[in-house]
């Protein structure tokens, strides 16, 4: 157990159907806390080393095309085991797979447009905190 900090974005399919209020809400409601929060449109560069690891993938431009075309919400999120325990809350990549119960399970139909990203471990979430927001985590 240990207190950690995760960045969380509302991508752009969450903000344009008005769901930041939502995701915040759960994660409030768990017992979360807001450490930064910013309404921006990410550029091609930023987009390109976030999703580094899924360069080579088929569906990588798709992937940067989409987290660019409009606004999103980055977010620092702390808690107790905050990285797993929100990881849960999001439900799995693919929204036919995730729980009902879960954001990506109840709110979406799509892999491509599954309105939350999470970090996926304490390292990423060091990397990606200090990627979107440089030098305050
Ligand atoms: P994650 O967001 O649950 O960590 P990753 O495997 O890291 O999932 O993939 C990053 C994002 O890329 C996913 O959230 C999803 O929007 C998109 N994605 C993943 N796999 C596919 C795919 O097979 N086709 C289209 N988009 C995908
Ligand atoms: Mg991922």
């Amino acid at each position: 157990m240990a207190i950690e900090q995760t960045l969380i974005l509302v991508k752009p399919d969450g903000v344009r159907r008005g769901l930041v209020g939502e995701v915040i809400s759960r994660l409030e409601r768990k017992g979360y806390t807001l450490e930064a929060l910013e309404l921006r449109t990410l550029d091609v560069e930023t987009a390109e080393a976030h999703y580094g690891e899924h360069v080579d993938k088929p569906f990588f431009r798709e992937l940067v095309d989409f987290i660019t075309s409009a606004p999103l919400v980055a977010m620092c999120v702390s808690g107790e085991d905050a990285v797993a325990g929100i990881r849960g809350l999001m439900g799995a990549t693919n929204p036919i797979d995730a729980a009902p119960g879960s954001i990506r399970g109840d709110l979406a139909t799509v892999i491509g447009e599954n309105i939350v990203h999470g970090s996926d471990a304490p390292a990423s979430a060091e990397r990606e905190l200090e990627l979107f927001f440089p030098g305050r985590f």
